[in-house]
């Protein structure tokens, strides 16, 4: 039993110490075979696929290297003592102790010397990669891609600001997406970090992190992948109720398929037009999973690349649409008060509080990167936001101030809407 609540403290800390040294080898273990696929997974820190994750890797390494060196001779010493002078018999034990020995200078001017040797074989590469990651190297400012990235709890939004689109009522402002970030491969892209609510920190384990998103200030970080794939990302600082489901997805394409995606971002929203409908829908969504993570298992491939073709496939409107039903949902999602706080160009919605929803269709998440997009997922969100995200301000003060409920089949309804958004 691995948490014995019942059992004795004792027996607590003798297992917990058990477990814990059992833990430090397998990972001294993996850590030294950095090769094999071992602790590989979506957000592997061991597997990393971009230079500043390599750098950050190879940075934890020479720290592990170090000490595991201190270790073992700190260790071997003790060990080595403990054997050679333990008491042999019981006459030893009543005898006197063996000659006491302190205040040997060469022992200890030796010990100091060699532990700031250690700190500065580690203090040295710390600094250099410190700079390092700090910001995109100087010769290749020139091509990077500059993205706004800002936290709420719990999504985020990631802003081009070199691309401009115009707003419903005038101006514009620079395009902006929902918790799939998608980069050019190759090519460095400097995050500028914000939060508008508490701090949050953005960290995607494969390629870069973890740098905080503090209220009133930006701070940054750069990042690059090495190849086209499908990275996962997720919030590491503890910022309230549904936290441990604040995630994200970054996708990295390469510039001919990334200037596509753009070209289509840009593009207000896909309109589907048919004829009113007269008959209820026949989906309706009654019974739901219970468990919150809604993701299923073929997303959590340890291959960036084999999960790229998934999003490519959610790229393309589905040829089996109902235009009717379609255009049902882009009406109640006006007057559900669902476009008060999304945005969607071109179409009805212009609310800046929840995510941009242009393109969700194109989207392989909803919520935060915690349920896949499909019918099902959506219908859940859409019928119980706060079962998925206790907490949420779209539940908050969406439903529970507009008292907003559904009759049967509107859910299908706006599900239809939006998953025609591509
Ligand atoms: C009070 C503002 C508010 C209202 C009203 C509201 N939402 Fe939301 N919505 C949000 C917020 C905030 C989120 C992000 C929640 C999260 O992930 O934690 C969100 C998330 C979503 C998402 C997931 C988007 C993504 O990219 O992950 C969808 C889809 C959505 N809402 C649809 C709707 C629909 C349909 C309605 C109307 C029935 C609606 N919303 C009403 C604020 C609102
Ligand atoms: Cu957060």
């Amino acid at each position: 039993m691995l948490f014995p609540f019942n059992s004795s403290s004792r027996d607590f800390i003798r297992r917990s110490r058990r477990l814990g040294s059992a833990l430090l080898l397998a990972l001294a273990c993996a850590g030294l075979s950095g090769c094999s696929s071992w602790l590989d997974g979506p957000q592997s820190i061991v597997h990393v696929d971009g230079p500043v994750a390599r750098a950050q890797l190879n940075l934890f390494y020479t720290t592990c290297y170090v000490t595991l060196t201190i270790f073992v001779l700190v260790g071997g010493a003790l060990a080595y003592a403990m054997i050679r002078f333990r008491s042999r018999s019981r006459h030893d034990e009543e005898g006197k102790p063996p000659a006491q020995s302190h205040g040997n200078p060469v022992v200890e001017l030796g010990l100091v010397i060699l532990s700031l040797v250690a700190l500065v074989f580690i203090a040295i590469p710390t600094i250099k990669d410190i700079w390092y990651t700090y910001d995109v190297p100087a010769k290749e400012r020139a091509t990077e891609l500059k993205i706004d990235a800002t936290g709420s709890q719990w999504w985020w939004k990631f802003e081009y600001p070199q691309e401009m689109v115009k707003l419903k009522y005038g101006g514009e402002a620079p395009l902006a997406v929902a918790n799939e970030l998608v980069i050019p491969v190759g090519r460095p892209v400097h995050i500028e970090l914000r939060s508008a609510d508490v701090i949050h920190s953005f960290w995607v384990p494969k390629l870069a992190g973890k740098v905080d998103m503090i209220p009133n200030r930006a701070n940054h970080l750069w990042l690059q992948a090495d190849k086209p794939g499908y990275y996962f990302g997720q919030c590491a600082q503890y910022c309230g109720l549904s936290h441990a489901v604040m995630r994200f997805r970054v996708i990295a394409l390469d510039q001919k398929e990334f200037n596509a995606w753009l070209a289509n971002q840009m593009k207000p929203a896909r309109t589907v037009t048919g004829p009113e409908p007269t008959v209820a829908p026949k989906t309706v969504f009654t019974s739901f999973k219970r468990n919150q993570f809604g993701f299923s298992d073929k997303w959590m491939a340890t291959s960036p690349t084999s999960t790229l073709d998934l999003w490519r496939a959610q790229q393309h409107p589905n040829p089996n649409e109902d235009p009717a039903l379609i255009a049902k949902g882009r009406k109640l999602f006006q007057e559900k008060t669902c476009f008060a706080c999304h945005t969607i160009r071109g179409h009805e919605g212009i609310g800046v509080t929840g995510p941009d929803l242009t393109h969700v269709g194109a989207r392989t998440t909803i919520a935060g990167g915690v349920l896949e997009n499909t019918p099902d997922e959506l219908a859940r969100w859409i019928s119980h936001p706060d079962r998925v995200k206790p907490g949420n301000v779209m539940y908050e003060s969406g439903y529970l101030a507009n008292h907003i409920t559904f009759k049967p089949g509107e859910v299908a309804a706006l599900v239809a809407y939006l998953q025609s958004l591509k």
